[in-house]
């Protein structure tokens, strides 16, 4: 008896709902890292964009895995939002000593740790699925992190001063060409990583982290059967804008959009997501827009979405929590 009750309290936490995540950069690690804290390890599954993975020095480098990743590790760098704390770059003045080419990517002595691990597996036949699984249960980390597919996607950008890589385009030229057009070469025939399969049949509720909604989130809904799982779940399906009083917490979304000629606010944020979202969660400093984006008709939660601290995030977390219970009774 003592045995069952103890066996069933660890598969289900009183209030805990099972949740796949998507998320993109910084934005969307800071929301994982507050629902991590505040779900147990088996109810949160995060499927992450690699659209702006990359090879440099002949190693495979996925930023936005990493950024969750060292983000759920407790190593993240805050104050660049990338790589690992107090990293030091020995190697990368060596390369550059040697006249390499792609040394404007700034990867630390112990991120290369991580690329040179991840390649090695890669080249012995695992999928990025299973490397990834594997450094993350190697960081202590429980909660599940998933590449939005095992196949290579890669964001391209066309700017008015030619096309560009991802990295290119956000690191070497720090977002500056114009944006005309944002494509994702590989996504029609990726498909979604298997490990992704029961964690979208358990979960109840999907939340779109407050990432990107061209370049993070955009490359997971371009998986064509990324998207038929999100077009058929039967949960809640709920976004977090990442654009706060018509600017970007963090990064060019607000100047993509502008570019690409859609509106740089909430509401513009909300058509982007509206098809595949149920629930749109925007900031106090936007409540002016509600009968916008109900209009849409979206559900719409005003809470205060600006994470500043580990308080911020596992707040945040909570409160979304409470929003998808509320409709779910
Ligand atoms: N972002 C930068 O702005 N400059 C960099 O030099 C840089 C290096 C870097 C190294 C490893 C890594 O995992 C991420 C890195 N990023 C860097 C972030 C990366 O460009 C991400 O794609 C963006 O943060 C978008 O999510």
């Amino acid at each position: 008896m003592a045995v069952t009750s103890k066996r069933s309290a660890t598969r289900c936490v009183e209030g805990s709902i099972p949740i796949v995540a998507l998320a993109g950069g910084v934005g969307g690690a800071k929301l994982v890292q507050g629902l991590a804290s505040v779900l147990p390890a088996q109810d949160l599954t995060v499927v992450v964009n690699t659209g702006d993975d990359e090879v440099f020095h002949g190693l495979y480098i996925s930023p936005d895995l990493d950024t969750v990743m060292y983000s759920l590790a407790g190593l993240a760098n805050r104050e660049t939002g990338w790589g690992v704390a107090g990293d030091t770059f020995s190697a990368l003045g060596m390369l550059k000593r040697y006249g390499a080419v792609g040394t404007w990517f700034n990867l630390g002595d112990k991120d290369l740790a991580t690329h040179l691990e991840r390649t090695r597996l890669l080249r012995e036949g695992w999928t990025l699925s299973q490397a990834t699984a594997h450094l993350c249960e190697k960081l202590g980390i429980q909660v599940s992190l998933v590449p939005m597919s095992d196949q290579p996607v890669r964001t391209v950008v066309e700017t008015e001063e030619g096309v560009l890589p991802f990295q290119e385009y956000f690191v070497k030229h720090q977002c500056r060409p114009r944006v005309k057009r944002v494509r994702f070469e590989g996504a029609k025939t990726a498909r979604i990583s298997s490990s992704l399969e029961p964690a979208f049949r358990k979960a109840k509720a999907l939340v779109m982290c407050p990432s990107n909604p061209i370049v993070s989130i955009g490359p997971i809904l371009a998986v064509p059967n990324v998207r038929s799982r999100l077009d058929g779940f039967k949960g809640l399906r709920l976004a977090v804008s990442p654009i706060v009083a018509g600017q970007a917490l963090r990064g060019p979304a607000a100047k993509m959009l502008q570019e690409l000629g859609e509106e740089v606010s909430c509401v513009g944020v909300a058509r982007r997501l509206r098809e595949v979202c149920d629930i749109f969660v925007i900031d106090m400093l936007d409540s002016d827009r509600q009968q916008e984006i109900q209009a849409l008709g979206l559900d719409m939660v005003v809470l205060d979405t600006v994470m500043n601290s580990d308080e911020d995030k596992a707040r945040l977390a909570r409160q979304i929590l409470q929003v998808l219970r509320d409709r779910l009774a």
